[in-house]
């Protein structure tokens, strides 16, 4: 086999998509207020802005979305889903959910009180927004080595348990409602997170009575990643090493959107009872009867297929090795990205890209603005645009450690040579780089302001 292998599948039905001249993408991002996430999807040529909801579905998938039982209660979907949900997570109890963050949202609103606390490796931007909608604090707890862009580390999206420890002791086990872990680690390079970590994060919290939930997101390509990289796993399955993740922990919020290939849906996993009660009464009022839960029944049906090809090692294999492509090729022409590749996207370090453009002119927005002038792309900015936030007492801008522009890789969607384009583009972003000017927001909401803010050049 070549070093990266052809993509395991072949096309059935295509989308066309299509090429715009450079005059009128100055124009459509003049218009879009120089926000990549107001621009219309058909004046994209290749859209990594995310892999959420984006993946192609296979024919058994399509398939299965004639077999959607719509029954409003005790549809046979959701026992399709169900049997699915606990072959993989293992936890006692489940509810669906539209998507991600209303399981975080039910997560948050039932369990966390004003002025409590939640650790994790790093909050996603929508798990920060739900935890501090209810008053609390989100705390970034990775390790240090996932600070260092270059640093080749194998499971840079742990948890430092010396400062999970300290951050125990100093806020009190009364003020943590519960500690997470997200894998992998999407605010910091869609790492991994090791199964030796998983069960140490896992075993402290619980040494000190606090429940442990996982963001399951991309689970599988964690899995794969630690039977590649972690000893003892090599032989098991990554369904194997899924329920041995699970194990750890006393309950999961899933986007179903990233590794279970649908493009809607999630859920929220737990083993207590009590909470599963509760769960079930705010899941009524807020997204639908438990056993939809905000999805249709054709949803459910594509979403218990999907759960089941995303674990393939075919397929997951393929996965690592197509951002790892993408990853590898900028790496030969110089642009410095987030090392080693990641499962669904790489991060191409936008500090270091482009050093004359400081953190508060967001040389990570700037990036973002170029590759959609230079060649219709769309990545998206996670740098202090999506995550500096001031600080609760003090006021002070707190900033991310890294300015990154993340390219995502949808699932089954492109093929190499769409990826070549991409390493093309920014070659040439990267021989003008020194004239790129940094940007100012003009307008912002107050939370999650990277989806709606409206920025202005600066030259
Ligand atoms: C991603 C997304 C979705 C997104 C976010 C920001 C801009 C564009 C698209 C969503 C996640 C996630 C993790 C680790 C929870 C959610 C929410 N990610 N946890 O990466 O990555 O899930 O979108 O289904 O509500 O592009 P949801």
């Amino acid at each position: 086999m070549p070093e990266f292998p052809p993509e395991p599948f072949r096309i059935k039905v295509v989308e066309p998509i299509k090429r715009t001249t450079r005059a009128q993408r100055e124009r459509l991002m003049r218009e879009a207020k120089y926000n990549v996430f107001l621009l219309r999807a058909e004046d994209i040529f290749i859209d990594l802005l995310t892999d959420s909801g984006t993946s192609a579905m296979s024919d058994t998938q399509w398939a299965a979305l004639m077999q959607g039982d719509e029954s409003y209660a005790g549809a046979r979907s959701y026992f399709r889903l169900k049997e699915q949900i606990e072959r993989i997570f293992c936890f006692k109890h489940f509810v669906p959910t539209h998507q991600g963050r209303a399981a975080e949202n039910i997560l948050c609103s039932l369990l966390i009180e004003p002025g409590n606390a939640v650790p994790n490796n790093n909050h996603f931007d929508t798990t920060g927004a739900n935890v501090r909608a209810v008053g609390g604090q989100p705390v970034d707890l990775v390790i240090d080595e996932a600070k260092d862009p270059a640093n080749r580390h194998p499971f840079k999206g742990n948890i430092d348990l010396g400062k999970l420890e300290r951050f125990i002791e100093e806020t009190g086990t009364e003020n943590i409602p519960f500690g997470m872990i997200t894998i992998t680690n999407n605010a910091g390079g869609g790492q991994p997170v090791s199964m030796a970590n998983i069960k140490a994060v896992g075993e402290m919290v619980h040494r000190y009575g606090i429940p442990f939930f996982i963001d399951a997101c991309r689970y599988a390509e964690n899995a794969i990643f630690i039977k590649q990289r972690e000893a003892g796993y090599a032989d098991k399955t990554p369904l194997e090493i899924a329920q041995e993740m699970f194990s750890a922990a006393d309950g999961c919020t899933m986007s179903a959107k990233k590794d279970a290939l649908v493009n809607i849906g999630g859920f929220l996993c737990m083993n207590d009872d009590a909470l599963f009660e509760r769960a079930r009464q705010a899941l009524i009022l807020r997204e639908g009867f438990p056993t939809y839960g905000g999805l249709a029944g054709r949803d459910l049906e594509a979403l218990a297929r999907g759960l089941v090809e995303g674990l393939d090692e075919d397929y997951l294999t393929y996965r690592l090795n197509h951002t790892a492509y993408l990853g590898e090729r900028l790496l030969e022409i110089g642009i410095p990205i987030i090392e080693p590749p990641g499962g669904h996207a790489i991060y191409v370090d936008a500090g270091g890209f482009l050093p004359h453009i400081p953190a508060e002119r967001y040389p990570g927005q700037a990036l973002a603005i170029e590759l959609y002038l230079e060649g219709g792309i769309r990545a998206v900015e996670l740098g202090s645009v999506a995550f500096a936030y001031p600080d609760p007492t003090t006021g002070e801008i707190i900033r991310p450690a890294l300015e990154l522009v993340r390219l995502a890789l949808p699932r089954r969607v492109y093929t190499q040579s769409h990826l070549d384009f991409v390493v093309e583009t920014l070659a040439a972003i990267a021989a003008r780089k020194d004239s790129i000017g940094g940007v100012e927001i003009v307008k912002e909401p107050e939370l999650l302001r990277h989806f709606t803010a409206e920025f202005a050049l600066m030259g």
